[in-house]
């Protein structure tokens, strides 16, 4: 049976869905619902650290918070997955409840996780490294609330640059959250911090914005992907009452200063409009958090659907220049 979509966008034709390319069925240890990665290219393999929420059912997520771990999978091709035998990291302690929404970025051959990390004292946005994805050396925490960092594939300017969501609860309307950079010479101490996106520059959102996929670089500027979300009036099609719909954006920074916008995508990139994506955990959910770009020039986009698979959609890097420069015409 197709859904209904309620969504007045739709994906640009350029983009081609492949649909799933990680699921619960795909993994040997309990597992619910896997979704949000981050993915790199590392070492000559693809590799992937997945958020898979579990100990949860359809009847009782409501009721009972999920467990949640991050697994780790690698790929040849990008699309097939080969699943560790058992989950790579879960923290919780008296203050840690649980890491997840991982996203992946390759500095001088050492990988980067950025993660967010609940906290028994609110949310913080993380920054590990590991050589191994066995074991992850945590190199700097926000303060709360924070999350949804990604980190640029080298230094600019001679600092390490970073997009972030910093949760704005006393200057700001309710879920009214924007996208923020900040800088560090090494990792560790971050500052700079400097407004890049306001909810009020994406015409499609009614509520918050944040980074998607760690940015790519381009002749033309580093493309970077973004999740919006809009409020709907109609229910979307979830396990529980539910009517938040994120789409995935495009923006593109300047090369030599990454705070500043240089186009903009009046559209959105990636729209729920294929079933795995309207129904689930939460339908409608699409949220970006892997970006290759292949030496051919096609672009693999991962993402996380409904909060309940994870996804891939490939395009083209100069129909992606089209599009964010709002030039892309389906005839080309
Ligand atoms: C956000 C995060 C994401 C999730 C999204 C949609 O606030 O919690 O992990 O994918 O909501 O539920």
């Amino acid at each position: 049976m197709l859904l209904d979509n309620p969504h007045e966008f739709r994906t640009p034709d350029f983009i081609k869905k492949y649909g799933p390319v990680l699921t619960k069925d795909d993994i040997p240890y309990p597992a619910e619902l896997i979704f949000n990665a981050g993915v790199a290219k590392y070492n000559g393999k693809y590799v992937m650290l997945f958020r898979n929420d579990y100990d949860c059912t359809r009847e009782t997520i409501y009721e009972k918070s999920p467990e949640t771990n991050l697994g780790f999978a690698v790929s040849n091709d990008g699309i097939k997955w080969e699943v560790a035998a058992t989950p790579r990291w879960a923290i919780q302690d008296d203050e840690i409840c649980r890491v997840y929404d991982p996203r992946l970025t390759v500095i001088d051959g050492k990988c980067y996780v950025c993660f967010a990390m609940d906290t028994r004292h609110g949310l913080r946005g993380g920054i590990a490294v590991t050589e191994d994805f066995d074991k992850f050396e945590i190199l700097s925490l926000t303060a709360p609330d924070n999350r949804n960092m990604v980190l640029f594939p080298e230094k600019i300017n001679n600092m390490y640059m970073r997009l972030e969501r910093p949760m704005s609860v006393y200057g700001r309307a309710a879920e009214s959250f924007d996208l923020w950079s900040s800088a560090s010479p090494d990792m560790e101490f971050w500052g700079r911090t400097k407004l890049v996106l306001t909810k009020e520059q994406v015409q499609y959102t009614n509520s918050k914005i944040g980074p998607g996929a760690p940015p790519i670089k381009t002749k033309a500027g580093w493309l970077c992907t973004y999740h919006a979300v809009k409020k709907m009036d109609v229910d979307l099609y979830s396990w529980h009452k539910w009517n938040k719909a994120y789409y995935g954006g495009l923006m593109l920074l300047a090369l030599d200063d990454p705070t500043k916008i240089i186009a903009m995508a009046d559209k959105p990139l990636l729209v729920p409009d294929q079933d795995y994506e309207l129904d689930g955990f939460r339908g409608s959910v699409i949220f970006p958090g892997g970006m290759i770009r292949e030496d051919s020039g096609e672009v693999k986009i991962y993402y996380g659907a409904a909060d309940t698979v994870e996804c891939l959609a490939v395009c083209d890097e100069a129909e992606l220049l089209d599009f964010v420069k709002n030039k892309y015409t389906a005839s080309r």
